[in-house]
C-alpha cells in the first residue's frame, strides 16, 4: 500500500487563480505560511485568457503588496468608457466625475506576477493534482488530501482552509446543504470572446447597445484588440467565420459613424463565455473560508469577476492573519458578512450592465434600454452612479 505524505501548514489553499495565489502572497507578508493546491498544470493555469480591467482600489493592493511594477509599466490607465447606441457614442469619464479611474492589464499577466512571487517567497504549491478532497472543516484541524502530480496520496493539515477553486471547484460543496443557500440567475446569451493580432481602434472601451446584439471593444495592448459578441446562448464557435465576426463587430460598434472604422486583422483565439449570475451564502462555515468564484459568479459585463475575487482576499487575508497568529476571531467572524455585501453590490451592477446592454428582441424592452442609456449619459447624477460602481469602491466599504 501507499503511504500518504503528511504535511502540515497554517493555511491550506485550494486553487491557484488570482484569488488563491494573492491570499498566498499577503500571509506571507505578514509571516502566515500557507500551500497551494491545484489541479491544472501551471502552464494552464497562466496561459487562460480572462479578465482585463482592474479597479483603482484594486490597483492600490496590488501596489502595497508589491505586485504593482510591471502593471505600472505595461498596465494602461483608462479615464472611463464609452457607451454607445446606433448614432450616439458617448465617453463617461471616471476620473472626472468621481475621482478614479481603472487600470487595463491583462488577467494572465497578474498570473504570471502572483506565480513569481510565490516563487521568490519560496513557499509550497502542487500543481497537477487530483481527487482533492476537504475533510474536518468544523474542527480547528481541517485537512485537504489530493494525490499529486506522480499520482502519490498527500494530506495537508492545515489550521484553516481557503476554498478559492472557482466556480467548478469542491470546496463550496464541503458546506452543508442545510446551512448553504445559492441565488441563482441565468441569461438567455453569452459572450464570443475574440484575440486579435490587430491595434485597438479605440483609445478606451467601447460598450455598444445595437439591434442585432451587444459589442465590446477592449484590448490588451497597442498591438492586440480583445472584442466580444453577443450571440445566443448555446452557440458554437464554429458557427462563426473571422470574417462573420469582423463584419458582425463593425456593424454594432458602428463602423461608418461619425468616419469612425474598424480595423481588422488576424483572430488567434475565440471562445464562448457563459453568462451567469450566481452567489452562496454564508462564505465561511467553521474553519473553511470561500473566496473569489468559488462563492460567487458575475456576468462580464461590469468588469467585477477578478476585482472581486481580490477584494474577498483583501478581507480574508487580515481576518486569517488574526485568528492564527493573535487568537483573534472578530475579523473571521466578520468575513462572510463583508464579503456578501460587496459581492451583492457588485452582483447588482454586473445584473444592470448586462440587462441595459444586451438586446432581448422585445421591441418595448430595446426602448427601455435606449432610454436608460441616454439618461445615463444626461444625468451627471446617473453617470456618477455608474462610475462609482464601474471604476470600484474602497476595500472593505
Ligand atoms: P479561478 O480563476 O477560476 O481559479 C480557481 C482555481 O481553482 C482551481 N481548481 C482546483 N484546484 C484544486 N482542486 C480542485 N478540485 C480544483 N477545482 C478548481 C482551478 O483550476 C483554478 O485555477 O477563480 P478565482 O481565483 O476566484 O478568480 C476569479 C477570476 O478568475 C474570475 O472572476 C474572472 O476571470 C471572471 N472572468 C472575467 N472577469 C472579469 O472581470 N472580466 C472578464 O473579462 C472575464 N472574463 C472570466 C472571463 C471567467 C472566465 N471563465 C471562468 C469561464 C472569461 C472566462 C473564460
Ligand atoms: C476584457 O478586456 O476582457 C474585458 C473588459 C471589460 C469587460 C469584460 C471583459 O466588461
Amino acid at each position: 500500500m501507499t503511504r500518504v505524505q503528511t504535511v502540515e501548514t497554517e493555511v491550506a489553499i485550494i486553487g491557484a487563480g488570482p484569488a488563491g495565489l494573492l491570499l498566498s502572497h499577503l500571509l506571507a507578508h505578514d509571516g502566515v505560511e500557507s500551500v497551494v493546491v491545484e489541479h491544472r498544470s501551471r502552464s494552464h493555469v497562466e496561459s487562460r485568457i480572462r479578465a482585463g480591467i482592474l479597479e483603482s482600489a484594486v490597483v492600490e493592493l496590488l501596489d502595497k503588496a508589491g505586485l504593482g511594477s510591471r502593471l505600472a509599466e505595461e498596465g494602461q490607465p483608462h479615464r472611463g468608457i464609452y457607451l454607445q447606441w446606433p448614432g450616439h457614442r458617448h465617453h463617461v469619464d471616471f476620473v472626472e466625475l468621481v475621482g478614479r479611474g481603472v487600470h487595463l492589464y491583462g488577467q494572465s499577466e497578474l498570473q504570471l506576477d502572483l506565480g513569481r512571487a510565490r516563487d521568490a517567497e519560496g513557499q509550497a504549491c502542487y500543481y497537477a493534482v487530483s481527487g482533492t478532497a476537504l475533510h474536518d472543516v468544523e474542527t480547528d484541524l481541517p485537512s485537504v488530501s489530493f494525490a499529486d502530480a506522480e499520482g502519490r496520496p498527500v494530506r495537508l493539515e492545515a489550521r484553516a482552509i481557503a476554498g478559492c477553486d472557482g466556480k467548478h471547484g469542491p470546496s463550496r460543496q464541503s458546506i452543508p446543504a442545510s446551512v448553504r443557500s445559492t441565488f441563482e440567475l441565468g441569461y438567455p446569451f453569452a459572450w464570443l470572446g475574440i484575440l486579435a493580432a490587430v491595434p485597438p481602434s479605440t483609445d478606451e472601451l467601447i460598450y455598444a447597445w445595437h439591434p442585432e446584439g451587444f459589442a465590446l471593444h477592449s484590448m490588451r495592448s497597442a498591438a492586440v484588440s480583445r472584442l466580444y459578441l453577443q450571440v445566443p446562448v448555446g452557440t458554437d464557435v464554429a458557427e462563426w467565420s473571422d470574417e462573420q465576426i469582423w463584419d458582425a463587430l463593425a456593424t454594432r460598434l458602428g463602423e461608418g459613424q461619425t468616419g469612425w472604422e474598424l480595423e481588422r486583422g488576424p483572430i488567434f483565439d475565440k471562445a464562448v463565455l457563459p453568462f451567469q449570475s450566481f452567489v452562496m451564502a454564508p462564505m465561511r462555515h467553521g474553519r473553511l473560508f470561500i473566496a473569489g468564484d468559488a462563492a460567487h459568479t458575475v456576468p462580464p459585463t461590469g468588469a467585477k469577476g477578478l476585482n472581486l475575487a481580490f477584494a474577498d482576499v483583501a478581507l480574508l487575508a487580515p481576518a486569517l492573519v488574526s485568528l492564527l497568529r493573535d487568537g483573534d476571531p472578530r475579523l473571521a467572524d466578520a468575513y462572510s458578512d463583508s464579503a456578501l455585501r460587496r459581492v451583492w453590490r457588485s452582483t447588482y451592477f454586473s445584473w444592470w450592465m448586462t440587462t441595459t446592454l444586451h438586446t432581448t428582441g422585445d421591441p418595448f424592452v430595446s426602448e427601455l434600454q435606449r432610454t436608460q442609456l441616454e439618461m445615463t449619459v444626461s444625468s451627471r447624477a446617473r453617470a456618477t452612479a455608474l462610475a462609482e460602481s464601474y471604476a470600484g469602491l474602497p476595500i472593505g466599504a
